[in-house]
């Protein structure tokens, strides 16, 4: 595939080189982002390419057979059609003259979806601790999620104690006490079978004893029925309000990008039973259908905090919405990009 766009400044800042530090072998976030987002990228632009190949003008045809890409990557109907809309009136204008124009404004476009979005975890430290409840169906990452998180905070400057509240699925508990030994952020586990709101209502009294600034609580993915982890995730949220009313002070839905549609059906379930301040959505990387950010955020309207983008324990970033469009149409060859090395 060619490339169609210039590197974007703003993104481009992050990936500088100085000339005065040797370059580490780490590729840079950006670099990082670009393969993770490669296998949606194929499903997406480079069939954008082949679309507009040996084309000099942009028609309505065309205009339909990008419906047809953007809708198989998963945008949504929605998105697309509103996309697409604001692409036949450009047309109508004269303002669609080449390929580039049309890759230009799709761009925008697309960023224009995304942004409102890109609302950051804000650590409010006037709160202690700022109790945060991962929730989500089994096998999301809601664990290892609480993993990659739990470094990241850490490495802010956060102290924090973390709570095995999946006490249903066998080895949940070791597999938080993995991440926890790795760490070393306290753990507050009971036996496997215990009730879930009564471990994560003593993380919460440990953790203001100890003045910590941050308890990240994992729950279950899944109980014997879909109505009994509702009814646990709410009693969860009603024992955490008796020793802060303000708790929990952020609620995480992980949400598994590679499940698709079905994704969003979930999303729709926990968003309306549990209340949810923010989404995760990981293994962007394993998909060709990272386009179900587009139908996510189009849908619930809740803020991205972080994207999943692999197994490594760096491999959670916050949610940048120009980078992420970018990333979709950047060129991958590395060796064109010698400045994407940090
Ligand atoms: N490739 C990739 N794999 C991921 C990502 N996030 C999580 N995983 C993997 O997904 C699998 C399930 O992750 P868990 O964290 O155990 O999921 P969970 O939601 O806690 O699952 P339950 O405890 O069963 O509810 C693990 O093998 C993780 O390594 C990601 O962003 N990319
Ligand atoms: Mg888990």
């Amino acid at each position: 595939m060619f490339n169609f766009f210039k590197k974007d400044p703003k993104v481009a800042q992050d990936t500088q080189t100085n000339p005065d530090k040797p370059a580490p072998s780490k590729p840079s976030l950006f670099a990082r982002l670009k393969s993770s987002l490669s296998r949606t990228r194929t499903q997406l632009t480079s069939k954008l390419a082949n679309l507009v190949l040996g084309k000099k003008e942009i028609d309505a045809e065309l205009l339909h057979q990008l419906e047809k890409i953007l809708l198989e990557a998963d945008l949504g109907v929605v998105v697309t059609k509103n996309i697409i809309q604001k692409l036949t009136q450009s047309l109508d204008r004269k303002q669609l003259n080449n390929p580039q124009d049309l890759f230009t404004q799709l761009k925008t476009e697309l960023e224009s979806h995304l942004l409102p979005l890109e609302q950051p975890l804000v650590i409010n430290t006037e709160t202690k601790p700022f109790v945060i409840m991962m929730i989500g169906v089994n096998g999301t990452g809601k664990t290892t999620s609480i993993g990659k998180l739990a470094h990241q905070l850490k490495n802010q400057g956060h102290s924090l104690c973390l709570a095995a509240g999946d006490t249903f699925r066998a080895a949940a508990v070791e597999q938080l006490q993995v991440w926890a030994d790795r760490l070393a952020v306290p753990l507050i586990k009971q036996h496997s079978g215990a009730d879930s709101a009564s471990v994560i209502f003593d993380a919460l009294q440990s953790c203001q004893a100890k003045e910590q600034d941050i308890l990240i609580a994992d729950t279950a993915g899944r109980l014997h029925t879909k109505s009994n982890l509702m009814d646990e995730l709410k009693k969860i949220k009603r024992v955490l309000g008796k020793l802060d009313p303000t708790a929990p002070h952020e609620v995480l839905l992980v949400i598994d990008a590679t499940t698709g549609q079905n994704a969003l059906q979930q999303a729709e379930v926990f968003t309306k039973e549990i209340g949810v301040t923010g989404l995760i959505l990981t293994k962007l990387d394993g998909t060709a259908r990272g386009g179900i950010v587009f139908a996510i955020g189009q849908k619930l309207g809740l803020p991205i905090r972080y994207i999943g983008v692999g197994e490594d324990i760096e491999d959670l970033r916050p949610f940048d919405a120009k980078a992420f469009v970018e990333a979709l149409f950047e060129e991958t060859e590395e060796t064109e990009h010698t400045s994407d090395k940090i």
